[in-house]
């Protein structure tokens, strides 16, 4: 796999799964904090940050759609990559430039944060222009950051991490990440069948189990939506194009499950989430990318399903934020 070594770009320097052929996803390493307070090494502050997202990618999409329900478009400016990722990773280009120093790669960024950097190079990434330097590159503490750090310069008084639930949420993020928002990388890039078969049972108890979770309730957890669903949504919203046939998670459409898929269309919907879906984007990336998944690069036809048609969640006590309808 492609990552940076020393600072030098090399495109065999990694292998993406253990010798038992479990994909093995390797940490982040930009973990600074931008802090609600004046004399903070980052504090927050309007027009300093950027975020470097591909509509593509679900850990991008969680900081992306957290930006646009609080109303930070403002506050902390946004751009995209190339859809497509080959040997020389996420790229820039004329439709999607890179506003802040005019880069080709998103690589050249993270050498501009550190000459000697090694690790890969991923999106989401929050760059700061003042101290020049990436500050974060972690999607969840990203998602975290724009929740309560910016609160103070959002435009909307949206709070997807309250008081009284807040150990709920950190409890869910974590609970789903492993057999969800993993889970369908694991089943994927699995390299033996016993990997791919503990990923896709994994997968489908959890998916069971949420759908039974919606029957009876609104939100992950309860009434309220919180960055829990954020990240639920994420993987959910990627799962029929993408998950179910080239990752081979097909025991089940997103779309058959009728909790999960009308709790899917809610979220779709809330103000400012579809601007931040690109089905387009996302097909392309997964299917034109992964080449050792999908050697003839070939993106299928379907499914013919549609986010923006009506959900039933109004059966249910609780409902998004006010303030997004204000
Ligand atoms: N732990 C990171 C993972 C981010 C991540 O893996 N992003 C993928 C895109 S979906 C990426 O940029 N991959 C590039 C690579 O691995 O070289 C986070 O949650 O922010």
């Amino acid at each position: 796999m492609n990552m940076l070594v020393e600072g030098e770009w090399r495109t065999d320097a990694y292998e993406s799964t253990t010798e038992e052929g479990e994909f093995d996803r390797q940490g982040t390493t930009f973990r600074n904090w931008v802090e609600d307070d004046p004399d903070a090494e980052f504090p927050a502050e309007a027009g300093r940050y950027h975020l470097y997202v591909s509509r593509a990618c679900p850990w991008a999409h969680r900081t992306a759609m957290t930006r646009a329900l609080k109303g930070l478009d403002r506050a902390v400016s946004l751009s995209l990559v190339e859809p497509v990722r080959i040997d020389d990773g996420w790229e820039f280009s004329e439709s999607y430039p890179d506003p802040l120093h005019g880069e080709d790669y998103l690589r050249d960024v993270y050498v501009r944060a550190d000459p000697d950097y090694t690790g890969r190079v991923t999106v989401p990434v929050l760059w700061d222009r003042e101290r020049e330097t990436i500050v974060n590159n972690e999607s969840a503490e990203i998602m975290r950051m724009l929740d309560t750090e910016f609160d103070a310069l959002a435009e909307r008084d949206v709070d997807l991490y309250p008081e009284g639930y807040r150990d709920e949420v950190d409890r869910i993020i974590d609970e789903i990440y492993e057999p969800i928002n993993n889970g369908v990388y694991r089943a994927g890039f699995a390299g033996t069948q016993e990997a791919y078969d503990e990923a896709v049972a994994e997968l489908f108890e959890a998916l069971d189990r949420w759908e039974g979770v919606l029957d009876e309730q609104r939100y992950l957890v309860g009434e309220v939506l919180t960055e829990a669903d954020l990240a639920m949504f994420a993987t959910l919203v990627r799962f029929d194009h993408v998950y179910h046939t080239h990752f081979k998670c097909n025991r089940r459409a997103v779309h058959e499950y009728p909790n999960l898929w009308n709790y899917a269309k809610e979220l779709y919907q809330l103000p400012g989430i579809a601007e931040t879906v690109n089905v387009d984007h996302i097909v392309r990336h997964y299917y034109e990318s992964h080449g050792d998944v999908n050697p003839k690069r070939l993106v299928p036809i379907g499914p013919d399903i549609d986010f923006s048609e009506p959900h039933d969640r109004d059966r249910l006590p609780g409902g998004p934020p006010e303030a997004l309808y204000g």
